[in-house]
């Protein structure tokens, strides 16, 4: 069977969504091309609870594709019945604070995708089957603990896949609570992952682990430059290959200011911004970092970061890095280290989870609500300082079964 890989889609990605939607279509077209099934590993949305236009938007997409004739087909009857092989699971951005409805299962709900999340999926082509072991996205430090509770095991007989979306420490070494890859169960033929927006391609227990990157740019780092695409794995021939998509080009310019002028690094920008926009299909992204000390008594006003964007907005996408002055950025060693890129593909949202942790470590935090819960519910998007801090609130009191019971009975 011919699996089609393909991850993080980011429907309703604010800042350039009609990228993702755009993008997501042709990864799926290529798929529909070439391959008998397709599998996606988390990350359809980018937001837990898009608006209604945001799902229409996938609805219809997604519609489409599973109304189309597919040469593998699910072998048991999906939610209320799912036709095309379109095996997915919800990833970080899809993940809510309980056992609540995600945009991911609603496309399940109508019969677009099949949602593998914390089951079995099987497809079958052919007499062949292919048995997809899903794991929906959570927070790093409960992964391991989700993972012995569900216990995955491979199924007798087929070609069996594991997929989830999570860090993986060798991948992120950045905390302790990241699974390392060796604790992942044997004997899958395939590892599938999600969540990491640049694309890995690893040996794990003797099997391929995949991981095919985003189809749509959302962070601007270094590591995002190459082609957007996904992956064909082949599973009589067990190889695969990287189909790249048409998507918007986005390069990295880092600049050296130091002892120059102002208006010489601007003039210098706008040339190697016009190039690159010169060899680009579309409008390309263009993220500028400028370093360095400008010569003494040149005038900033020259590089002002709106007045650069506007000016070239015809040409590019131009977003300004850093802060012109050096010693500007040196006051605020945290958001600099978040500037230069320490945090690498590490997502906000786990690096919020981060310093969550931390901090509850150091308060000697012991109640028995998840850390991950009460990050969940603080996080909620589109929601006010105070009614995330009342909801938490309401959550740590609800540890207190005497406390809540003495409040219902007054
Ligand atoms: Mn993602």
């Amino acid at each position: 069977m011919r699996l089609a890989i393909i991850s993080d889609l980011h429907i309703g990605y604010e800042r350039f969504s009609d990228d993702a939607l755009l993008q997501a279509r042709r990864a799926l077209e290529a798929a529909h091309a070439d391959a008998d099934a397709v599998l996606i590993p988390g990350d359809i949305f980018d937001n837990r609870t898009p608006k209604p236009e945001v799902i229409a938007s996938a609805m219809r997409l997604f519609r489409e594709f599973s109304g189309m004739e597919w040469t593998a087909k699910p072998a048991e009857a999906g939610e209320p019945g799912a036709r095309a092989p379109i095996v997915v699971i919800p990833g970080t951005h899809e993940r809510r604070a309980q056992d609540i409805e995600n945009p991911v299962s609603l496309l399940s709900i109508a019969g677009f995708v099949v949602d593998a999340s914390n089951r079995r999926a099987t497809l079958e082509k052919d007499g062949e089957k292919v048995s997809i072991f899903g794991i929906a996205g959570v927070s790093e430090e409960r992964f391991g603990e989700i993972l012995s509770k569900l216990n995955p095991e491979p199924e007798p007989g087929a070609f069996n896949i594991l997929m989830f979306h999570q860090s993986l420490y060798e991948l992120l070494p950045f905390s302790d609570t990241f699974l390392r890859m060796d604790m992942l169960p044997k004997g899958f033929d395939l590892y599938v992952c999600g969540h990491i927006h640049g694309r890995v391609e690893k040996k794990l227990h003797g099997s391929d682990f995949l991981i095919p990157g985003s189809t749509v740019l959302t962070q601007l780092k270094e590591g995002e430059q190459e082609g957007k695409g996904f992956y064909i794995y082949d599973t009589s021939s067990r190889t695969f290959s990287f189909r790249y998509i048409d998507s918007r080009k986005f390069v990295l310019i880092k600049e050296d200011a130091s002892n120059r002028s102002a208006l010489d690094v601007r003039h210098a920008i706008e040339e190697k911004v016009k190039g690159i926009a010169s060899s680009s299909n579309s409008k390309p992204i263009i993220r500028v970092e400028i370093t360095g000390k400008l010569r003494e008594g040149s005038v900033n006003l020259e590089l002002q970061p709106k007045r650069i964007a506007e000016e070239l907005k015809d040409t590019a996408i131009v977003e300004i890095g850093s802060k012109i002055d050096a010693e500007e950025i040196g006051k605020d060693a945290e958001a600099q280290e978040l500037r230069s890129g320490k945090l690498k593909d590490m997502s906000i949202k786990d690096y919020g989870m981060e310093l969550f942790l931390e901090n509850l470590r150091k308060k000697g935090y012991t109640l028995s609500i998840k850390p991950s819960d009460l990050f969940e519910v603080l996080a909620q998007e589109g929601s006010s300082r105070d009614k995330a801090i009342s909801e938490a609130i309401a959550l740590l009191y609800s540890s207190f079964p005497s406390a809540s019971e003495s409040m219902e009975s007054s």
